[in-house]
C-alpha cells in the first residue's frame, strides 16, 4: 500500500465515502499548514463478538493509514461496561484483547499494513486522577439533558435508564483530549456525541476536534436491520462457511428492492472498497455469481450500479444475489478464520472473553429458586455461576422488573 503525501489527495482519501465531516478545516490546517500527519482515532466498545459490519470502519482505517495518518484504535472497555453492562467487568479486558486481534486480522486480510496502528485500552488512562477530574469539570458545565441527548442514539435505551448512560458521552468527549488527537471517526450514530464534544470541550479549556462520520450500512435482517435478538441478521467474523451461507440465505431480501438491501449494501460498502484498496485503483469492481448451468450459467458484473439496475428490473434474482454475496463473504472471512485456527492465543482470548453459557438444566433449577446468585439472602451452599454473562443478565432483568 503506497502512502499518499499530497495534502489535497490526503484530505480526499480521509473523507472519502463519508456521510458527513464536521470541521474539515481543522484537518486541512494540519495537512496544509502544519504539514504533519493527522492524528485520528476510532473508538469501539468491546461488547458482543464483532460481525461483518466491522469491515465498514476497517476500510476507513485503511484510508487513514494510506493517507499517512497516525491512527489510534480505542478499545473502550469502560464504555462497554457503562452501556448497560453490555460487557461485565470480569470479562471486558479479555474482550478488549479479542477486539484487538479481530481488528488486526481484518486489516491484514485486506492487505493493510498495521505496524503504524496504535491500540489503547480505555481504562489504561480513564482511571487517572486527571481524567476523573475532567469528568467532574465537564459535569459542571453540561446539563443532565445535554448528556442524555448526546447519548440518545448510542447508549442502549431502557425503561429505567442508569446514571452510567450520562457518564458515557462525557467520557467519549474527553477521550479526544486524552488520546491527543485532531479528529475522531465513527458512524453517523455517534453524531450527537460528536456535536456535544465540539460544543463543550472549550468550556474546560480543551480544543474542538474534527469529526468524520461513516454512513450506517444496512445489515441482513428485516428492513436491513442487525438485531441482537435475531442471530441470522449478523454474521460473526469467525463464522463457518456453512453458517455464512445459511445466514445469507435467510437474509431479508425483497425482490426488486435495492433500497435498504443488506446484500447489495455489502457489495457497495465492503466488497468494492476492498477491491479498490487491493488494486490501488478506484472504480474497480468485479462480482461473479457462479449460477448453475441449468439456471443460465455464471453471471458477472463490473459495477455496483449494474447490480442495482439488474436487481431492480428483476433480471437478477434474490437467490442468485444471495449465492454470489455468500461466496464473497466466505472468501473475505477465510484468511481471518485461518489466522484464528492457527493461533492458540487468539482462541484462548475468545474463550475467556465469551465463556459459554451453562447448560439448560441448571437454568431450570434457578427458575424454581427464583433468586439470583447474588441475592442478599443467598446461602453459601448455592452453586457459583458458570457464566458471568448470564448472572449479569439476571441482575439486569431483576433491575428492569423491580
Ligand atoms: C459501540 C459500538 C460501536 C461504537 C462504539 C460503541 C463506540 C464507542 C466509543 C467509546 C469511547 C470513545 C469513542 C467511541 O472515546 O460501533 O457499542
Amino acid at each position: 500500500m503506497s502512502i499518499v503525501t499530497d495534502p489535497e489527495e490526503q484530505y480526499r482519501l480521509i473523507t472519502k465515502n463519508l456521510q458527513e465531516t464536521l470541521n474539515g478545516q481543522i484537518i486541512k490546517n494540519v495537512l496544509e499548514v502544519e504539514k504533519r500527519p493527522l492524528k485520528i482515532y476510532w473508538g469501539t466498545a468491546p461488547t458482543g463478538k464483532p460481525h461483518c459490519g466491522y469491515f465498514v470502519p476497517m476500510i476507513k482505517l485503511a484510508h487513514f493509514l494510506k493517507a499517512g495518518c497516525e491512527v489510534t484504535v480505542l478499545l473502550a472497555d469502560l464504555h462497554a461496561f457503562l452501556d448497560n453492562m453490555k460487557a461485565p467487568l470480569e470479562v471486558v479486558n479479555f474482550r478488549a484483547k479479542y477486539y484487538e486481534y479481530i481488528v488486526k486480522a481484518i486489516l491484514r486480510s485486506i492487505g493493510v499494513p498495521i505496524e503504524k496502528l496504535r491500540f489503547v485500552v480505555g481504562s489504561s488512562y480513564q482511571l487517572s486522577q486527571q481524567y476523573t477530574m475532567d469528568i467532574f469539570r465537564l459535569s459542571n458545565v453540561m446539563t443532565q439533558n445535554d448528556a442524555k441527548r448526546a447519548g440518545a442514539d448510542v447508549v442502549k435505551q431502557v425503561s429505567n435508564p442508569l446514571l452510567s448512560g450520562l457518564i458515557y458521552p462525557l467520557m467519549q468527549a474527553l477521550d479526544e483530549e486524552h488520546l491527543g488527537c485532531d479528529a475522531q471517526f465513527g458512524g453517523i450514530d455517534q453524531r450527537k456525541i460528536f456535536v456535544m464534544a465540539e460544543e463543550n470541550l472549550h468550556s474546560i479549556g480543551y480544543k474542538k476536534r474534527a469529526h468524520l462520520m461513516n454512513p450506517m450500512v444496512p445489515g441482513l435482517g428485516q428492513g436491513g436491520k442487525m438485531s441482537a435478538s435475531d442471530p441470522n441478521s449478523k454474521i460473526d467474523i469467525l463464522e463457518e462457511p456453512k453458517q455464512i451461507r445459511k445466514k445469507v440465505n435467510s437474509a431479508f431480501c425483497a425482490p426488486g428492492e435495492v433500497e435498504g438491501n443488506g446484500l447489495i449494501a455489502f457489495l457497495e460498502y465492503v466488497v468494492q472498497p476492498i477491491q479498490e484498496l487491493k488494486a490501488g485503483k478506484e472504480g474497480v469492481f468485479s462480482f461473479e455469481i457462479n449460477r448453475p448451468e441449468k439456471y443460465g450459467g455464471p453471471i458477472s458484473f463490473d459495477s455496483v450500479d449494474k447490480v442495482k439496475a439488474d436487481y431492480a428490473s428483476g433480471d437478477l434474482s434474490p437467490v442468485d444475489l444471495k449465492a454470489g454475496v455468500a461466496d464473497q463473504i466466505v472468501a473475505l472471512l477465510e484468511p481471518i478464520k485461518a489466522e484464528f485456527d492457527a493461533d492458540p492465543e487468539f482462541q484462548k482470548i475468545q474463550a475467556q472473553g465469551y465463556p459459554v453459557a451453562q447448560p439448560k438444566k441448571e437454568k431450570k433449577e434457578k427458575k424454581v429458586k427464583n433468586k439470583g446468585t447474588f441475592y442478599p439472602g443467598a446461602g453459601k451452599s448455592q452453586t457459583p455461576p458458570a457464566s458471568v454473562e448470564k448472572v449479569t443478565e439476571e441482575l439486569k432483568d431483576a433491575k428492569l422488573e423491580g
